[in-house]
């Protein structure tokens, strides 16, 4: 835990579209960078890996994760698993990370899961409901680091008019409330916008309570 994260308090949000609550550039360029760093501990434990859907495409988006669980997919289906597909358990949630959700959360429980999505140049995220989670009412905060992420939301079901917006480096978004079944994507990013990933190419957390 950071020193000073018992103190800081609840922020207003810059803008709602559709009960997701965005707080434009929540993280200072030093809270970012010392977050990539953490982050590179724990892909060099939990290696980014691309998920194969049950379909048997696999995801343009690489993923790994932190925390008691992960989110996996396969052949099989979708499920948080205890361990990484290579046998090892996931590593911790990094302090760093936890700091944001006790900042914009309330914080009645800590996540026990942080899914970690690596967009390369021209990755995407069709439209989904995210839906493995035991329990809706705990709100998911994502963290966008990086290059620029055009975010498309719908509605509660498929189909219906979308509104898109752009997230940039070191914006949160809350998704709690009627919010947390929304059908939501990326449909493309600006490879190169930002200097922070040294590799270009976007970072999202997703800070859940899975179990
Ligand atoms: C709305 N990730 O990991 S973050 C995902 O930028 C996911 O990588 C996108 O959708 C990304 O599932 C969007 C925003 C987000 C994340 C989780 C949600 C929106 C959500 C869960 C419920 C409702
Ligand atoms: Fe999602």
């Amino acid at each position: 835990m950071s020193k000073n994260s018992q103190c800081l308090t609840t922020p207003e949000p810059s803008c709602e579209v559709r009960g997701f609550k965005i707080y434009k550039e929540l993280l200072s360029k030093g809270q970012q960078i010392t977050m990539i760093a953490d982050l590179r501990r724990v892909v060099h434990q939990a290696p980014l890996f691309g998920p194969v859907m049950p379909s048997g495409r696999r995801m343009s988006v690489q993923m790994t994760s932190c925390g008691m669980l992960g989110w996996i997919s396969d052949k099989a289906g979708y499920r948080y698993e205890k361990r990484h597909p290579s046998g090892v358990p996931w590593p911790p949630i990094p302090g760093s990370v936890l700091d944001i959700w006790r900042q914009v959360s309330t914080c009645r429980r800590i996540p026990d899961s942080c899914l970690i999505n690596l967009y390369r140049e021209g990755a995407r995220m069709g439209l989904h409901q995210d839906a493995d989670e035991a329990d809706f009412r705990w709100p998911v905060v994502s963290v966008s680091l990086g290059d620029d992420g055009l975010f498309r939301i719908g509605n509660l079901q498929r189909g219906g008019t979308t509104e898109s917006i752009w997230l940039q480096s070191g914006d949160v978004v809350v998704m709690g409330g009627n919010a947390r079944l929304v059908y939501h994507g990326i449909d493309r990013i600006r490879f190169g916008s930002s200097k922070l990933l040294s590799n270009g190419g976007r970072l999202n957390l997703t800070l859940r309570v899975a179990a």
